[in-house]
């Protein structure tokens, strides 16, 4: 996908995406190191550094980049994003969420390391996320204090019960219920949405944006959050045959509330137009070249085929 938009620059979204998972890959390798407790720290590792997209930390390294930050400013917020993102996948496969044996094709953590194990780590992930933000913002010294600290704040609130956590307890109460539109966006605004809005917000303000800044990347980001989940089920709907066979077992439980349900694959689909259409509004007022990575980034949430 290498494109030369008007500005006359070029941009290798792929090689974007590579080259910035592959440096936090290795941030998130040196902030878990192999030690005491081993079990827990090897369950630990074993949910972060295997398998994930990272698109939450490159998110997060290109909204710094957009506001004029460098990624190294970016890097404890993305790792601490990662973290957090993990944790709640760990918490997600347990028997008493949703029972699953598998995550990204191999055994889900507590198959691999036992329900107790799973559960502290998974808090181990989300204290260690804070401690390490705090601290890798404290040790770099380019990113002020006080901005380190409204990314603490903006973190604890997309995970915590304004964001992930209360998106999951409603998500789980709607179970095998019937679920208004209304409620079917709350639940992915705040379980899906709000983690891959902090991912951008605090790297804006790392990276040094205004207020007004930090709130259009806020915005651009909740549009591309909601779109994810938007995608996510229009695919399970549309997927063919051959793909389905590649993503086994990923299609959604039968009774479970999706956009195509409530508004048929068509009005589903204008949905997700408006959607990209709203994010890359958002990046208007920036300095194109800066807001290319975030525009293919939409796109890839957008256009992405499974
Ligand atoms: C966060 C405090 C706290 C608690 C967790 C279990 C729980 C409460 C929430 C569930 C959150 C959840 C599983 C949301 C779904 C998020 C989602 C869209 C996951 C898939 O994201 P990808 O595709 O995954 O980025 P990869 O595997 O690429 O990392």
């Amino acid at each position: 996908s290498n494109t030369r938009p008007r500005g006359g620059f070029s941009f290798d979204f792929e090689k974007y995406m590579s080259a910035n998972g592959n440096a936090v890959h290795e941030a998130l390798d040196r902030a878990l190191p192999v030690c005491q407790p081993e079990r827990l720290n090897e369950s630990m590792r074993y949910s972060v550094l295997a398998g994930g997209k990272l698109v939450r930390p490159v998110l997060a390294i290109a909204a710094c980049e957009l506001v004029g930050g460098s990624a190294a400013a970016a890097t404890p917020v993305a790792c601490a994003v990662e973290m957090v993102h993990a944790m709640s996948l760990i918490h997600d496969d347990m028997p008493c969420m949703d029972d699953d044996a598998l995550r990204r094709g191999r055994p889900a953590n507590h198959v691999a390391f036992g329900e107790y194990t799973a559960l502290l780590s998974g808090d181990a992930l989300l204290a260690l996320a804070f401690e390490h933000l705090a601290r890798g913002c404290a040790d770099l010294g380019v990113v002020p204090a006080e901005r380190a600290l409204r990314a603490v704040a903006e973190l604890g609130n997309a995970a915590g019960a304004g964001g992930v956590a209360a998106g999951q307890v409603a998500d789980k109460a709607s179970e095998s219920k019937p679920v208004s539109l209304a409620m079917l966006e709350y639940i992915h605004l705040h379980k899906t949405a709000r983690l891959i809005e902090a991912a951008a917000v605090c790297g804006a303000i790392v990276g040094g944006g205004t207020d007004g800044q930090i709130e259009s990347v806020r915005r651009y980001a909740r549009s591309i959050g909601l779109l994810f989940q938007v995608v996510d089920d229009v695919l399970d709907v549309t997927r063919t045959s051959e793909q389905l066979g590649k993503t086994a077992g990923k299609d959604q439980a039968a009774d479970k509330a999706t956009y195509p349900k409530l508004l048929g694959v068509e009005q589903a689909q204008a949905y997700m137009a408006e959607l990209l259409a709203m994010a890359e509004a958002e990046l208007q007022g920036f300095d194109a070249e800066r807001a290319a990575p975030l525009h293919h980034l939409a796109r890839f949430i957008a256009y992405r085929q499974n």
